[in-house]
């Protein structure tokens, strides 16, 4: 899909596009009524509403336990950490507003399935366990890629992002502190903690999409700054910092092959399942059609209110209008 800008002469092709090569190099930052060209602005929409859209389906899967989580404490956390993934859509999708997409648009491409969500949110929470390894694992890799991403080159999307990373790190946070109380309980607690990871791992990783050499937008979302770190690296970033922290817990990682290579002084792990990776993100996940089910039920229900909305605007602009 393209958004392409309004139409323009030749002359402010050639001299907008040498501003936005030099606001590129000099590593500032593109604002919405810049020039750009069609392929960044579609590129970085097409990156901004995939995001929106995986925090916004990310909510499905943690909600799923906010009736039944163990304490008080841990349920009022839980309804702050969802919430919070709603405030992180809304920016997202904000964001993107600013490059001449509305969110209705945004909404009908997910809902038909033309845009996507991360891949993450296809697999089943079956125990209070995953929340742990949810926050702990899908929140951290959310954060390795979101830190940089603060330094990405479209203004509103790097702005967004400062807010984000403050929460995002509340939750990984939450999240090692609910595996670190059931790493310290029980025979089945520690079990649970265990059969969580097991799960979260492989699918965590895919989380920073297929191998740089089969990611057809590495290198054109590199040159234009959008992405500032490639998918293989960002990966090894979060898995050497999360190995340890599954040994500090007492547990192990899925994976034989995984080995620490005292040369390059990175863990090494062994190949992730891109078929799984790829079948997933074509919507045959485990989840896929239920996910997108329960967004367009959510919608549809939700019509009353946005009707309401509109309906309270118009009559306050009338009133104000009348009182002028
Ligand atoms: N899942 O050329 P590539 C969170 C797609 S959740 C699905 O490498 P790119 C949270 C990719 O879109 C995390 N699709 O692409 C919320 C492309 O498809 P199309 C949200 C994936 O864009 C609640 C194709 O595969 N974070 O924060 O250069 C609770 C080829 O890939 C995935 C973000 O969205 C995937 N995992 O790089 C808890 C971060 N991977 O459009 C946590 C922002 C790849 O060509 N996004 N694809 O058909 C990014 O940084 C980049 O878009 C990616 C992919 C690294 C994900």
């Amino acid at each position: 899909l393209v958004w392409a800008s309004a139409e323009r002469s030749p002359v402010d092709t050639e001299a907008g596009a040498a501003r936005f090569d030099a606001l590129i190099e000099a590593d500032e930052k593109i604002e919405p009524r810049d020039w750009m060209p069609d392929g960044y602005r579609a590129t970085v929409i097409r990156q901004m509403a995939q995001h929106a859209h995986s925090e916004v389906i990310g909510m499905q899967p943690e909600a799923n336990w906010i009736t039944r989580a163990p304490t008080l404490l841990r349920k009022a956390i839980l309804m702050a950490k969802v919430q919070d993934e709603a405030g992180h859509g809304l920016y997202l999708y904000a964001a993107t507003e600013t490059l001449g997409v509305s969110r209705d648009e945004l909404n009908e491409l997910l809902h038909t399935g033309r845009q996507k969500y991360s891949s993450i949110f296809n697999y089943p929470t079956l125990s209070w366990a995953d929340i742990g390894a949810i926050g702990w694992l899908v929140d951290g890799a959310a954060i390795v890629n979101q830190i940089v991403l603060q330094r990405t080159s479209y203004g509103p999307y790097a702005r967004a992002m400062v807010k984000i990373c403050k929460e995002e790190s509340f939750h990984a946070r939450q999240g090692y502190s609910i595996m670190m109380a059931l790493a310290n309980g029980t025979e089945e607690q520690r079990a649970m903690a265990q059969d969580a990871i097991d799960r979260w791992w492989w699918p965590a990783l895919m989380m920073f999409g297929p191998h740089d050499s089969e990611s057809p937008h590495t290198e054109q979302s590199m040159a234009w700054k959008i992405k500032r770190i490639t998918n293989d690296d960002l990966r090894q970033m979060f898995i050497d910092q999360t190995v340890p922290q599954a040994h500090y817990l007492g547990c192990t990682i899925p994976d034989d092959d995984l080995v620490f290579n005292d040369e390059t002084g990175h863990w090494e792990i062994g190949e992730i399942d891109w078929e799984e990776f790829w079948s997933t993100i074509k919507g045959d996940g485990r989840l896929n059609r239920e996910r997108i089910s329960h967004k367009v039920a959510a919608w549809d229900d939700g019509a009353w209110v946005r009707d309401a909305a509109v309906a309270y605007a118009a009559k306050r602009r009338d009133r104000l209008q009348a009182s002028a």
